[in-house]
């Protein structure tokens, strides 16, 4: 009745209907975090503009079908919707196509469909019986007429919403599909059908690549391997750390240049600086991540493979065959898992850490999380440590723990109380809170070694601390060159920012600062060196830290480079040790010229080992490689 005084045509109010229902699910049944304004507005906008683009395509349908292509529209959509939220009820989380098919899950599914379902759960298609009924009382009167002007209406208007949808999005989370960091945050910002569909595409095309791969460039790779990696001489501390635990300490967007270095004259790591004294330090220790920022630096320490020029590893082949320090330990008999109190499904670590074969991971849900007690990203460091201590109490020994701390996360949040020293004070105020939050970590990680050491966990185990990757962006250097009293951040300069602190902490033994060049992908065969794990012929681009024949590159994401003598930044090559330039604009020389240039055969190295790299993960080819040959 309404629908005819009002003049509206079914697809504009089935549009309507079906977008509220969805909206409804969206903010009241599944639990999306909504942290601002305009995150509550995208959530409410995008159910609608999904539904408008699927139901406007009905112009394209003589006036006789368009009516039956609304009917089963409204139909198979609300289907996804209700799979989708049973799935949810199981799993706190969005079905993705890889996952949908992996048979542990469906299994899981089908032993509890019946938990997960409610007899309520029929309302969820009031608005398909509302649209069904519509359609067939009204029959034409509710159709549009299949011509021009109605086509370019519904297409016109079906644009703009997508583009103001989007931009809304990219605003709120910039380079969203290209990094795709969490199934929540893509269905908060672009909707559950529009992610299904982004979901699809990203599968199809990693799958083709698989599937067209097979074993054939696996000798190359590993013959590369063999001859400029991989060295037969081994440290006197192989095996020192034999049985121990490891504990894992993932810092958050810790640079090494707030180690031993001081603000409005107060030091901003006093605890690491002491750590330093009794343990192994790295001083020249790069990462080497990409767009999956922390995901990436797991996926460097845990593979010693590079991470994705684009998007994240963890993402787009959280399936492949790996070989993996969990794994690799757990044949040593070890146990291993993840601490961290973020949603599970955040850099798809549900899935990866499956890959990877961690036994277990503590997430947010493993934690007590209140207002009180959290902060920007979520739970404080401080609690995050006090709470986990019962868990690594209870688990068995041997572990493999890794602790991936949070507080010190863009945008450095702190409350006043938590604040031990003052900010700084420059024009970036990211800057200016990176040293408080830098040092509530500090003290979290202080008190957690505290606790170790109570709990009588200490004893046995070796503690590894890392930052994961940078916290301050180019953006800040302006900031930056004022505190480093420097006129400007130069390329040279910025790759030197690129440190971030590695520590081995062996209890009992002395420690020694070590200065040659290391990175991310080096920590892999470190550890297992130090745990005394002999190499069956890994597939790995690191080396172990400890011996005398190390490669003498650390290769970063983009290409460029840090070598013993030269690091080369910008299309810049450059003395290591003074800075000064070498080479300029080497992109731009031409090929027969380059022939005395000493940054050029190591840039190609360097080229060609993160391809193979590359090459691996695109292929899958591990899957072809039988390890302990
Ligand atoms: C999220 C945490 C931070 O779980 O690891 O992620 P980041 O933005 O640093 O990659
Ligand atoms: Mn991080």
């Amino acid at each position: 009745m309404l629908a005819k005084k009002i003049h509206l045509p079914l697809y504009i109010i089935a549009s309507l209907l079906f977008g509220l229902k969805t909206y409804i699910v969206y903010r009241f049944v599944f639990n999306i975090s909504l942290d601002n304004v305009v995150q509550e507005l995208i959530l409410f906008i995008n159910p609608f503009v999904s539904a408008f683009l699927v139901f406007a395509l009905c112009v394209l349908f003589k006036e006789k079908r368009q009516a039956k292509f609304i009917r089963y529209i409204a139909l198979i959509g609300s289907i996804v919707i209700y799979f989708n939220l049973v799935f949810y009820r199981n799993f706190t989380d969005f079905i993705t196509i890889p996952v949908l098919f992996q048979g542990s899950n469906a299994a899981d599914l089908g032993s509890s469909v019946l938990d997960l379902i409610s007899i309520t759960d029929i309302l969820l298609f009031a608005d398909v019986a509302i649209i069904w009924y519509l359609s067939v009382k009204f029959k034409s009167k509710l159709t549009v007429s299949y011509n021009k002007r109605n086509k370019a209406f519904a297409i016109t208007m079906a644009i703009t919403l997508l583009v103001v949808n989007y931009a809304l999005a990219e605003a709120e989370r910039p380079q969203l599909l290209q990094r795709t960091f969490d199934r929540e945050y893509l269905v908060k910002n672009i909707g559950l059908f529009n992610y299904h569909i982004y979901d699809i595409v990203l599968h199809s095309k990693t799958e083709v690549q698989r599937v067209f791969a097979d074993g054939n460039d696996v000798p190359d790779i590993k013959n590369y391997i063999d001859e400029n990696i991989k060295s037969d001489v081994q440290s006197d501390l192989f095996g020192v750390a034999k049985g121990k635990n490891v504990i894992f300490i993932s810092l958050e967007s810790l640079q090494s240049f707030v180690i031993n270095n001081t603000v409005n004259g107060k030091e901003v790591t006093p605890f690491l600086n002491d750590l330093i004294g009794d343990s192994y330090y790295f001083e020249n220790f790069y990462h080497q991540t990409a767009q999956g920022k922390t995901s990436d630096s797991e996926f460097l320490i845990e593979n010693s493979l590079y991470p994705l020029p684009r998007g994240a590893v963890f993402f787009t082949h959280g399936q492949n065959e790996y070989n993996a320090t969990p794994e690799l330990l757990k044949e040593e008999g070890y146990y291993s898992s993840v601490f961290h109190a973020n949603n599970k499904s955040f850099w798809n670590r549900d899935v990866m850490y499956q890959s990877l074969g961690y036994d277990n991971f503590f997430d947010v849900e493993s934690y007590e999380v209140t207002e009180d007690n959290s902060i920007g990203w979520g739970l404080k460091d401080k609690p995050f440590f006090e709470q986990s201590i019962k868990y690594l109490q209870t688990i068995p020994q041997p572990f493999y723990s890794k602790f991936i701390t949070l507080t010190n996360h863009y945008p450095f949040e702190l409350a006043e109380e938590d604040a031990t020293i003052d900010q700084y004070d420059s024009n970036s105020r990211t800057l200016n809170q990176y040293f408080q939050t830098a040092r509530y970590t500090d003290e979290a990680v202080e008190q957690f070694f505290e606790q170790l050491k109570q709990s009588g966990i200490y004893e046995d185990s070796i503690i590894v601390l890392m930052g994961d990757h940078y916290g301050i962006s180019e953006f800040h250097n302006k900031a930056m060159s004022m505190y480093l009293d420097k006129d400007e951040i130069s390329p040279y300069d910025h790759i030197q920012l690129q440190r971030v602190p590695f520590f081995i902490h062996i209890p009992g033994q002395e420690g020694k600062t070590i200065s040659d060049i290391a990175g991310q992908i080096d920590v892999k065969p470190t550890l297992l060196h130090l745990l005394g794990i002999e190499d069956k012929g890994d597939i790995t681009f690191g080396t172990d830290l400890f011996s005398d024949n190390q490669k003498d590159f650390i290769a970063l994401r983009n290409g460029d480079f840090v070598s013993d003598n030269y690091i080369y930044s910008d299309g810049i090559c450059y003395d290591r040790g003074s800075g000064e330039v070498l080479e300029e604009s080497l992109d731009s020389v031409p090929e027969d010229e380059l022939e005395d240039s000493v940054c050029e055969p190591i840039k190609e190295q360097v080229r060609t080992e993160l391809s193979y790299s590359d090459q691996i993960i695109y292929g899958d080819l591990l899957r072809f490689y039988d390890f302990g040959q």
